[in-house]
């Protein structure tokens, strides 16, 4: 009863895998450049230290990795379970990088489609470098993201992670299309935010695992838990919205409501307060409107 939590501890997940994620960071640095120098300062835009966001997923995948890679065992030589090892690790670590290339072209291209002018605390692709060069920024990165794919020589995971890409472009498409009654159903939603959110983190988790030559069923409980993760890191992400600053968030808050976007804190307020419909329906160009929603959350 002495011994207290990892909660109550405090621990700083980040701060685990620190020297981790500097290897990492300064391999994707590495990992974009071009010999067109525009292209070039496009695409490492958001790799640049202090312009690297949370990398919350490189994060979650490093820890993944150093709880499922599987020791040698002790039958075979020092050195060469130690190079196998390495191996095993630097591989779990090009996951990582790919995961981040293709989440930062989900942003490069989101902020267009959104038109932001924020993201990390800084001026967005779009905003300083305008639209057209975003977007084949977002691009590049995802060729680049390929090419990584492609060097670990293994189909499932290849296929994992370009299908992942096919979720993110069919969530954003669902949030963007949705009809006034999907965008009024939690079901809605939540396969929504699996495409937009959750299948990056957890197919990565599962690669991560079966990179570690770990069987089905425990690869399988890796995409669980990644799954799991990110629909709660974007239900989060959601209340954040309408709970953060400006200096909290590193862009606006209320965007969501402002791009007309009912997230789980309104489907979850409309529940306990029907006449929240209504205010609903007038929409929310008028920022009256936006306030007098707010008063239900
Ligand atoms: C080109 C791959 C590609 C996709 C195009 C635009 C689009 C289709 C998808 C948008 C997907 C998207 C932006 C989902 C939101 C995910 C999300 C919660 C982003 C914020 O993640 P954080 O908070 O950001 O981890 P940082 O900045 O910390 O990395």
């Amino acid at each position: 009863q002495d011994r207290k939590s990892a909660a109550e501890e405090s621990v700083d997940p980040f701060a685990l895998v620190s020297d981790e994620l500097s290897i990492i960071g300064n391999r994707l640095r590495s990992m974009v450049v071009s010999e067109v120098p525009k292209l070039a300062s496009a695409a490492e835009y958001f790799f640049k230290i202090g312009a690297e966001g949370k990398r919350f997923r490189p994060t979650v995948l490093l820890l993944m990795a150093s709880a499922l890679s599987m020791p040698t065992p002790e039958s075979v030589a020092a050195e060469v379970a130690s190079s196998f090892e390495k191996n095993m690790r630097t591989r779990q670590q090009c996951i990582a990088e790919i995961t981040e290339m293709i989440h930062v072209a989900s942003l490069l291209h989101d902020d267009v489609l959104d038109d932001a002018d924020t993201r990390r605390g800084i001026g967005s692709l779009n905003f300083v470098m305008g639209n057209k060069l975003s977007v084949l920024a977002g691009d590049f990165l995802l060729s680049r993201a390929c090419v990584a794919l492609a060097s670990l020589k293994n189909t499932e995971v290849v296929s994992l992670l370009a299908t992942v890409v096919e979720h993110l472009v069919t969530g954003e498409t669902m949030q963007m299309s949705a009809n006034a009654e999907q965008r009024h159903s939690m079901e809605y939603y939540m396969l929504k935010t699996y495409y937009k959110t959750a299948s990056l983190i957890s197919n990565s988790c599962k690669a991560i695992a079966l990179l570690a030559g770990q069987t089905t069923e425990v690869a399988m409980h890796a995409y669980n838990y990644g799954r799991n993760l990110g629909l709660a890191f974007q239900l989060i992400d959601d209340v954040l919205d309408f709970t953060g600053t400006t200096t909290s968030l590193g862009k606006g808050s209320l965007s969501d409501i402002r791009h007309g976007i009912i997230t789980a804190p309104i489907l979850f307020a409309k529940e306990e307060f029907p006449e929240l419909q209504s205010i609903i329906d007038k929409g929310f160009s008028n920022p009256a409107n936006v306030e007098a929603a707010l008063d239900y959350l």
